[in-house]
């Protein structure tokens, strides 16, 4: 009898808790992070909404009068900021009586920029085609307001359309309609459009001879057509111009320079309020070393630039690499508006498949002091506005990967306030993101998934630089941009590895120090001092300003070699720190979800593996060391990767096999080495 009532209350105990476990939402990852908030519509009809003509235009201010919640605003942009300001503050819990927030952007000018072909493909897209569906003949209304919601709901209030390795087409008749008709949807969102141009369009377009900027038939031309564009959109932003850039023709093509090309469009903008947004990713093929080129050519077009020309920069002197310093130039140009650009699509970071967030990438790269007006002239000062290539396309997610919806977040939340801190920023996104399951306490919610998945975004990045490029070794890829190639070869010097490792037998590492390519000049004191010396350099930094033998002794008194090997290893235990820590966070998350990102953790991990087999194997080859005794050996040994790169589609994509392994494909025939 006792043990009949025993096991009743066994049962009914074991029942209590399987009725009291957990369950998760059901979400698929294509709210967003409009996911956890009240719909917009909901909290502007909850509010009084007023007008103060005393705030900044893009401004609002919430707070509570008389037990009544109110949001005042500099203007309908502003509002609609409030609005989704107060929807943030409501999901994390900051927006209980007496809440008092009042804010307006650090920069005018915050802009995705789209690398969209005119064929619907995306340059460095990993997330579907074009999300403008330029080839199909309606416009697709409903993706584009959802992505007009969330640009808003984060502050950013410009687009690029196009890529920058532009289509003269996007300035004819029939696309600039279609222009026009995002352009209309977009601006109920506070969006302004903006397109990029090729510098021969005249040519292209109308048969015209020359682009000479100092051309009067080229200038009328292009006066022609920007009244074209603001008779369709009157508030049309500007030009996005790459000239004279990776084989773009541009000004210098005529004997002029980057101003005389810059003012001259934008000569035809300014009637209309309209910038031009002047690249300066800039390098030669001959050039020693590609770091300086930017500063080279810019610093003596310094305050030749109209007051509507904005020149604007990548976050490092090179391309976006996993880490790079920041530009020289931003501590270099005084007379010159500047902007930065970052690049939110993971060109070089595992592209859509491996968990990188970028919020860390972003602050390290803004809080940097350039010491151009003294001590705290940080990067973010320097600047008048950021844009960010975009990791958009047409996946119902929009960015390929949940986990890569972060860094469209933080984009835009550093865009509207850089001082805003990356942890934080990675907190909100989480919050917003993912719904709390049912039957579990806020508190639980809170220690059990949300500090774990935001300590994995926040160790994300630095996992990245250890598996792929360690130490500022930089440029480690191979042709497809994915995946380890330090052995490459080619035509062109400045695109292969061994350009930027240099590492041979004796050493590994790039001499950018005043007996090398002097780089380090290109920076103000103290900073040039800083990286110039050997002992001073900050490790995550050594091997892009030096070149160091092998057996040099680091901070940690391990040689160089050594160093390099544990960083590999470190990057690979860290993938595999957050297969386990997402693994816990099954019960939590719906299953979809959960399976998106264990499939693409277990991607994250091989490649990881992949990396370090091929970079560390290469060395080897080269130092003749043996792996320190404290890291795993190498899974693959070198002979099977050397020359090998992954089996890409159609669309440049890496292909993974059913166990989420790269295809690596058979030897190409050997480039020279150069
Ligand atoms: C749009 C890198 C990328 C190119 C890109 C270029 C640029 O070289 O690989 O795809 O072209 O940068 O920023 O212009």
């Amino acid at each position: 009898m006792r043990k009949s009532l025993l096991l009743t209350l066994l049962a009914a105990a074991a029942l209590l808790a399987a009725c009291s476990k957990p369950v998760p939402a059901p979400q698929d990852g294509t709210a967003l992070w409009l996911a956890a908030g009240r719909p917009y519509a909901d909290i502007l009809a909850s509010v009084q909404a007023g007008t103060d003509p005393a705030l900044p235009p893009e401004g609002f201010h919430i707070y509570d009068r008389d037990g009544v919640r109110r949001i005042d605003a500099g203007s309908e942009a502003g509002l609609r900021y409030g609005v989704y300001a107060l929807q943030r503050a409501e999901v994390l819990g900051q927006a209980g009586p007496g809440l008092d927030l009042q804010e307006a952007p650090f920069y005018d000018l915050r802009l995705l920029n789209h690398w969209d072909n005119l064929d619907d493909t995306v340059e460095r897209g990993y997330a579907g085609l074009s999300m403008w569906e330029w080839t199909s003949p309606a416009v697709p209304e409903a993706r584009i307001r959802r992505y007009g919601e969330l640009c808003a709901s984060v502050g950013l209030n410009g687009a690029v359309l196009n890529n920058v390795n532009s289509n003269p087409l996007i300035l004819d008749a029939a696309h600039l309609a279609r222009v026009r008709a995002i352009a209309d949807i977009l601006r109920e969102y506070g969006i302004r459009t903006y397109l990029s141009i090729k510098w021969t369009s005249p040519i292209a377009l109308d048969g015209l001879k020359s682009g000479d900027p100092l051309d009067p038939k080229v200038r009328a031309w292009w006066k022609a057509k920007a009244a074209e564009i603001y008779g369709l959109i009157p508030d049309f932003g500007g030009f996005l111009v790459k000239a004279n850039s990776e084989g773009q023709a541009g000004p210098q093509d005529y004997g002029r320079t980057h101003a005389d090309g810059a003012n001259m469009l934008a000569e035809a903008v300014a009637p209309y309020g309209g910038i031009v947004m002047w690249r300066a990713f800039v390098y030669s093929p001959t050039s020693p070393d590609r770091a300086n080129q930017a500063v080279e050519e810019f610093l003596p077009l310094d305050g030749k630039f109209a007051d509507n020309v904005i020149v604007q920069i990548k976050n490092g002197p090179v391309d976006f690499q996993p880490r790079e310093p920041f530009s020289p130039l931003f501590g270099k140009l005084r007379d010159t508006k500047m902007m930065m650009e970052f690049q939110i699509t993971q060109e070089y970071l595992g592209f859509s498949n491996h968990m990188a967030y970028h919020g860390t990438t972003w602050e390290e790269c803004l809080d940097s002091d350039t010491y151009r007006d003294g001590p705290g002239s940080t990067v973010a000062k320097m600047v008048t506005g950021i844009a960010g290539v975009a990791n958009t396309g047409q996946d119902p997610n929009f960015c390929g990967y949940v986990l890569a919806q972060a860094n469209w977040y933080a984009f835009g939340r550093l865009a509207w306030n850089p001082e805003l801190g990356a942890e934080q920023i990675a907190d909100e996104w989480v919050r917003q993101t993912f719904l709390k399951p049912e039957g579990l306490s806020a508190k639980a919610f809170d220690a059990k998934f949300i500090a774990p998945l935001r300590g994995m975004l926040m160790a994300s990045r630095e996992a990245v630089v250890d598996y792929e490029m360690p130490m500022g070794l930089h440029h480690l890829f191979a042709g497809s941009h994915y995946g380890p190639g330090p052995w490459e070869g080619g035509s062109r010097p400045d695109w292969t590895p061994p350009y930027y490792h240099k590492a041979d037998a004796e050493g590994i590492g790039f001499d950018r120090t005043r007996s090398g390519s002097g780089n380090v000049d290109q920076y103000n004191e103290p900073l040039a001092s800083t990286y110039n010396g050997l002992d001073t350099c900050p490790e995550e930094l050594l091997l892009w300003f030096h070149h160091v033998p092998w057996d040099y002794q680091t901070k940690s008194g391990r040689t160089a070699w050594d160093e390099i090997c544990l960083h590999y290893d470190r990057g690979i235990r860290a993938v595999e720190g957050f297969r386990k820590t997402w693994a816990g966070l099954q019960p939590y998350v719906a299953p979809a979800l959960y399976d998106e990102v264990s499939g693409k953790l277990e991607t994250q991990l091989n490649d990881a593996k992949w990396w370090r087999d091929a970079c560390v194997g290469y060395f080897q080859t080269l130092s003749k060391r043996p792996l320190p005794t404290d890291v795993a050996p190498l899974d693959t040994p070198i002979d099977s990767l050397i020359w090998r790169s992954v089996q890409s589609d159609r669309y440049g994509l890496p292909v993974h096999d059913a166990q989420h392994r790269p295809v690596i494909l058979p030897p190409r025939p050997r480039r020279p080495r150069p």
